[in-house]
């Protein structure tokens, strides 16, 4: 039985979480009609709720934040009253849950969009790469620069977001600033190619992020506030900032003036190398007053190891939730993990997503 401080409890702001794991946000593609969270949705976070956290899989602030079919919304009625329902079983549970606020910018489709028009990004850059609509991957969509006047209601769709979260009983937010989204590729200086106040130097190219956090944390208090970066990730085609030790350090010590509850930090290329690019993360964890969640790639060892060391608060993982929905007993007893079957992550519905076994019920299938 490890002892290791993976299982202690942890209070992050106004909330005490049992254990200092926590569940990756992660697409699964299984909304129903209305962009509304499946109903197997609410057995699905239940089974994880003994992760200290659970976040939920990246959800659309608007229609226009969406790119990829069937991703649940956190924008209409009919959602908030979904999502209310797995807040409901996770809170039963005695677990937490946060909702990741998202917007993909020009990882989209003009399928997607409203009117069918052109998805928005900071410049019209194209990204090389496919999105999943239609039932098929296909390219996405060369998009349109967002008008400096449309910043506000984007803004505004942020903010209304994170009320509607706080209605359907979240416990918090997280901002999904990572993994080439809208919030990242304004952030870089390869997606960005403004000339307004919005692009240029680093304190422009983060304004629209801090901007975002503000109005959230103004909404709902940043002690219910988290955001995820990804500083050198190469996902969506955002090729690595031209200096992004200097901009993220900027934009966490940003983050930090705000007092987010926490920074969730994905660590190297997203569900790839952890050393993909020479980063000091050590830097972030420093600037930061929060607590620091360390994501990619870990393992049992590696999380002790990092916890240990004092490198970060909480570690956060992926994978091994889709596939161990009691992740957290199987690394308390050393035991052995299922593993994710890859063909059942996106779209589909029990299988894969809500029929992995426990031990107790791996144990009674075997008798
Ligand atoms: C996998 C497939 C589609 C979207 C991310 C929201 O990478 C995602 C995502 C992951 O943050």
């Amino acid at each position: 039985m490890s002892t290791s401080k993976l299982f202690e409890p942890y209070k992050l702001g106004p909330i005490t979480l049992s254990n200092r794991t926590v569940m990756a946000p992660l697409t699964r593609n299984r909304a129903i009609a209305g962009l509304v969270p499946n109903p197997l949705a609410v057995e699905y976070y239940a089974q994880r709720a003994s992760a200290g956290l659970l976040i939920t899989e990246a959800s659309q602030i608007s229609q226009q934040g969406q790119g990829y079919q069937d991703t649940p919304g956190i924008y209409s009625k009919e959602q908030i009253g979904g999502w209310k329902k797995v807040t409901d079983a996770v809170h039963a549970k005695g677990g937490h849950i946060f909702i990741q606020l998202w917007h993909v910018g020009r990882i989209s489709h003009t399928d997607l969009q409203p009117n069918n028009g052109k998805p928005v990004a900071p410049s019209a850059i194209r990204a090389k790469g496919k999105t999943y609509v239609n039932n098929t991957f296909t390219e996405t969509s060369e998009p349109r620069a967002l008008e400096l006047s449309e910043i506000p209601e984007l803004i505004e769709d942020y903010r209304v977001a994170a009320k509607n979260a706080i209605e359907a009983g979240f416990d918090g937010v997280e901002i999904h600033a990572a993994n080439g989204y809208l919030l990242e590729q304004f952030a870089r200086d390869s997606t960005n190619k403004r000339t307004d106040e919005y692009g240029g130097s680093i304190e422009n190219r983060a304004r629209l992020m801090l901007e975002v956090t503000k109005a959230v944390v103004k909404e709902i208090g940043a002690d219910r506030t988290g955001i995820r970066i990804s500083p050198v990730t190469p996902a969506n085609d955002a090729a690595i900032d031209s200096d992004p030790q200097k901009l993220f350090d900027y934009i966490v010590d940003g983050l930090s003036a705000e007092k987010l509850v926490y920074l969730h930090v994905v660590e190297g290329a997203t569900g790839g190398p952890r050393d993909n690019a020479p980063f000091d993360y050590a830097s972030l964890r420093k600037r930061f007053k929060g607590a620091y969640i360390g994501n990619n790639a870990y393992d049992l060892a590696l999380a002790e190891k990092v916890l240990a060391a004092g490198e970060a608060d909480l570690i956060a993982f992926g994978k091994p939730f889709i596939s161990n929905p009691d992740l957290v007993e199987r690394l308390k007893t050393g035991s052995a993990l299922n593993k994710p079957d890859q063909a059942t992550f996106y779209g589909g519905g029990a299988k894969g997503y809500t029929d992995y076994p426990t031990l107790a019920e791996a144990r009674q299938a075997a008798e």
